[in-house]
């Protein structure tokens, strides 16, 4: 019976989910895009709002683990926090402000003349603020 209930919900899911994208990755009942080339975040911003999807934002421990496992040693991602709109007060793209978060050591520092507004993710999963006008690649992330 219960046996039962677990291959429904599992059948549940796996319809649901076959609607993320070709080349997209699926954690819980979100499907995610890691770009294999690099953009600014404002053009990594406009990239996912054109795949119905936002940059990544981080929910749970769960998931920011997810996003790092995913992400090979000495590269970067962009996640969808910014700063851009009121110095140290950091904002999801979605609106949310920042409860739960993974800075590295010594981060956010706003370093440089012009400081730093958007955040990355490492593949140790801490994140840093850096230069929103770098390039890097980016992940985005869309409900199922
Ligand atoms: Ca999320
Ligand atoms: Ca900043
Ligand atoms: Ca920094």
């Amino acid at each position: 019976e219960n046996v039962q209930w677990k291959v429904t919900q599992c059948k549940a899911e796996y319809i649901l989910c076959t609607k993320c994208p070709a080349g997209w990755e699926q954690f819980a009942k979100t499907c995610y895009f890691f770009s294999s080339t690099t953009k600014t975040w404002t053009a990594a911003k406009d990239f996912c709002a054109n795949y119905d999807a936002h940059l990544a934002v981080v929910n749970s421990e769960q998931e920011n683990k997810f996003l790092a496992n995913h992400i090979m040693d000495n590269w970067v991602f962009w996640l969808g926090l910014t700063d851009m709109h009121r110095e140290g007060s950091w904002q999801w793209v979605d609106s949310r402000s920042l409860s739960l978060s993974f800075w590295n050591a010594g981060e956010p520092n706003n370093v440089g003349q012009h400081g730093e507004d958007c955040a990355t993710i490492y593949a140790s999963g801490r994140w840093n603020d850096a230069i929103c006008s770098n390039t890097e690649r980016w992940i985005c992330e869309r409900s199922c």
